[in-house]
C-alpha cells in the first residue's frame, strides 16, 4: 500500500468511525476542522500537512472525502458508523442495484435481510464489478441483485452519496436474489 493510501485509510477511520483517535470532534453534519485534523494526526504520529491532505482528497479513487467551499472543513462522503447527517439527497434508484457480500454471511442475510450492521446504511453499487470488489473484502464474494426500482415504488427511500454510492436503511429479503455465476 502506498503512503498516501495508508494515510487515506487512517483518515477514513477518523472521519467515519473514530474521531477521538486524532483527538478531534465532528459536527452534526460530519465536518471536521482541517487544522485540527492535521494537528491531531501529527500528534498521533501520522505525518501530514495541508498539501498532502489536498492531494489525498483529489486523488482518492473512491472520492471518499469532501472539503467545504472555504477548505476549512473536511468530511467523509459516506460510510459512517457514528450518527452524523451528511445531508444525503433522496433519489430515485435504477431498477436494479447490487450488493457484494461474503458467502459466509448469506444465511443470516436471507433470514434478516440486508442490514447496515456497523454503519448507518446498507451500501449498494450500480454495477456488478464494484459489488464483487466490496464483497471480496470479507471473503469469498457473492453478489445480490436488489430490485431497487420495486423498493422505491413501495416507498423505501434511497440516497446517493456525493461519491456515487447508493444507500438504503435496510433491504428485505423479498427484494433481492443471489446472482448465479452465469449472470455476472
Ligand atoms: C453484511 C467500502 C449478516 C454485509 C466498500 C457486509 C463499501 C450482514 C457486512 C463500503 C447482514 C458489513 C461498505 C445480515 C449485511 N447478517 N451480515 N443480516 N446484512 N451484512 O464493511 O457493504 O473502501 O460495513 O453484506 O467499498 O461491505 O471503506 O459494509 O458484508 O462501499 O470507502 O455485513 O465500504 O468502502 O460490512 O462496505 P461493511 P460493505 P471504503
Amino acid at each position: 500500500m502506498s503512503k498516501l493510501d495508508d494515510l487515506s485509510k487512517y483518515i477514513s477511520r477518523i472521519l467515519r468511525h473514530r474521531p477521538e483517535d486524532a483527538n478531534i470532534r465532528l459536527d452534526e453534519h460530519g465536518w471536521a476542522n482541517v487544522e485540527e485534523l492535521l494537528a491531531g494526526m501529527n500528534a498521533a504520529g501520522r505525518k501530514i500537512d495541508r498539501e498532502i491532505l489536498e492531494e489525498i482528497v483529489r486523488t482518492d479513487k473512491k472520492q471518499r472525502y469532501s472539503f467545504n467551499e472555504g477548505r476549512t472543513l473536511i468530511r467523509a462522503n459516506q460510510g459512517h458508523s457514528i450518527p452524523v447527517d451528511v445531508e444525503l439527497v433522496r433519489q430515485e434508484p435504477p431498477a436494479f442495484l447490487y450488493h457484494g457480500t461474503a458467502l459466509r454471511f448469506l444465511d443470516s442475510i436471507r433470514q434478516q435481510g440486508l442490514l447496515p450492521m456497523g454503519r448507518l446504511y446498507v451500501h449498494l453499487s450500480a454495477d456488478v464489478e464494484t459489488a464483487r470488489m466490496v464483497g471480496g473484502r470479507h471473503g469469498r464474494p457473492v453478489i445480490l441483485k436488489v430490485r431497487s426500482g420495486d423498493m422505491h415504488r413501495d416507498g423505501h427511500p434511497f440516497f446517493r452519496s456525493q461519491n456515487g454510492v447508493w444507500l438504503a436503511k435496510k433491504v428485505d429479503a423479498a427484494y433481492f436474489e443471489l446472482m448465479e455465476e452465469s449472470e455476472k
